[in-house]
């Protein structure tokens, strides 16, 4: 039977302790049901390119080192302060070097050469995210001929974002190599579809066959989802711990929930802007909510994140200053990370789920919340518009991150919702995890891949009329 390469920049050795990703969690399933190798960084920084290989059960996990100018220029450089700003849509963010873009197409091809070692002519080879966009280029000019399909976890902006970003003409267009490429929503894979219009002058209606000859590039929408009844299950467990026990009883009335790695991104300062609002602006909630929200720190190599690890602090203390008493405090910001069952009990535990981000892939967090609740009496997602789950939770309380006033409005709203409305919304949002849950996931994307499936993207991009002059 064919294997299935998954190719990521970190690989989840199991027991390895590394901090949660969303990876991790999206690929669960296929890792199950699938004979797969798992191919990326250690995590380790070596001067010899050391490679190691862990087996669990019929899966391999293969892991290289990478050199510290390596980490520098494709991790820290190319991949974290170009593009995952850029996809963010925060042009006024990146900051471009050549040398940071050589870094990344080095580490590629070592990913490449890794690759090609262990390849056979059946299997499958599967890339994730905005670390490997050229890893297929540089596999085809070795010779793979294989099935090689990409998924973004992230967004993929308008074309009007990503054509400034320097040397997108030899980036973007390398997805060409690949034979289906995949996007968390329709909007991510229209903007690709106007991107290749734009500069490839590739006409939409064939958007799904990009270049000459054999090989035909492909575009798919393929929601990221959660394992959802299973999460359910867990949270009705987890909300039992000790742990939940304990944070219960020590605030006073309820519990407001935000759960997110420290990132721009995750529009942590404008949500604690909007809480001090609703403070402002609500008294008669003062001593009768509390708003945990969870925060481990991520790449405090990088300016802007330690910049904001700093600003978030002082926002909390602030809030915290301007409205404690000897019985309550409004807000706990904590700076560590749960495990799953943990972040599950509190989930369930609380009130209202606060997800903000200014712009994001997906956002699992979301989808957890809601599998977590208690269909009897759930709690409120506020959700950000600008987070790919958006488009699936329409029933959720949607909000612009950009306008405190008006998230502050919608905690005040969440607080007050009746069990009814909480109840028709949460059976909405939990039939549309179901709809798109994550042991279909994979399969959906390997099915696409081996059998060239209609994809559910195409009809979108058909609508999208391109520019004038662009034949
Ligand atoms: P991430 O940016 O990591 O993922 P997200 O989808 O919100 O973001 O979270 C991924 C996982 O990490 C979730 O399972 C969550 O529980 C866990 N996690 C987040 N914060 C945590 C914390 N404070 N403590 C413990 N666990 C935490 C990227 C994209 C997303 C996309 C995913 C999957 O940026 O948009 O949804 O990939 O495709």
């Amino acid at each position: 039977m064919a294997r299935i390469f998954i190719i990521s920049n970190r690989v989840a050795v199991p027991k390895a302790g590394l901090q949660p990703g969303g990876l991790e969690v999206a690929l669960k399933a296929t890792l199950k049901k699938h004979t797969c190798v798992w191919l990326g960084w250690s995590g380790e920084l070596s001067d010899t390119a050391r490679t190691q290989t862990f087996h669990k059960g019929r899966n391999a996990y293969v892991v290289t080192d990478l050199g510290g100018d390596d980490f520098e220029e494709y991790y820290n450089g190319f991949a974290n302060r170009v593009l995952w700003p850029i996809f963010h849509y925060r042009l006024d963010l990146a900051e471009f070097s050549r040398r940071d873009l050589s870094g990344y197409w080095r580490v590629n091809n070592q990913f490449a050469d890794e690759l090609v070692q262990r390849l056979k002519p059946d299997d499958i080879v599967w890339v994730h995210d905005y670390h490997l966009i050229p890893l297929a280029k540089v596999l085809r000019e070795r010779g793979v001929n294989n099935r090689i399909g990409f998924f973004l976890h992230i967004p993929l902006p308008p074309p009007e974002i990503l054509t400034a970003m320097p040397n997108h003409d030899t980036l973007i267009p390398a997805l060409g190599d690949y034979d289906l490429v995949g996007f968390q929503t329709d909007g991510d894979a229209a903007n690709f579809a106007r991107y290749l219009a734009r500069e490839l002058g590739t006409p939409t209606h064939i958007s799904h066959r990009l270049g000459d000859g054999e090989r035909a590039m492909r575009i798919g929408t393929f929601p990221v989802g959660i394992e959802t009844r299973e999460f359910n299950r867990l949270a009705g467990r987890a909300v039992r711990t000790q742990l939940v026990g304990q944070v219960m009883k020590s605030i006073p009335g309820v519990l407001m929930i935000g759960v997110d790695r420290l990132d721009y991104s995750k529009g942590i300062p404008a949500r604690l802007e909007a809480y001090e609002r609703f403070l402002a602006a609500h008294p008669e909630w003062h001593g009768k909510i509390t708003y945990l929200q969870i925060t481990p720190k991520s790449r405090s190599q990088i300016k802007e994140y330690s910049e904001m690890a700093e600003a978030v602090n002082a926002t909390a203390g602030r809030i915290n200053g301007a409205y404690s008493n000897a019985a309550w405090s409004p807000m706990r910001y904590v700076n560590r990370p749960y495990s799953r069952t943990a972040l599950s009990g509190l989930y369930r535990a609380a009130k209202v789920g606060l997800v903000t981000p200014m712009r994001d892939g997906m956002n699992l967090v979301a989808k957890e919340f809601v599998a977590a609740q208690d269909d009897e009496d759930p709690g409120v997602l506020i959700l950000s518009r600008f987070a790919g789950a958006a488009s699936e939770f329409g029933a959720a309380v949607l909000v612009n991150p950009y306008d405190p006033d008006a998230v502050g409005a919608a905690i005040a709203r969440a607080m007050a919702m009746p069990l009814e409305e909480r109840r028709r919304r949460h059976s909405e949002l939990f039939a549309a995890l179901l709809r798109n849950d994550i042991a279909d996931w994979g399969d959906n994307f390997l099915k696409a891949l081996g059998t060239g499936n209609k994809l559910r993207a195409i009809d979108a991009i058909k609508d999208f009329v391109p520019p004038a002059g662009i034949a």
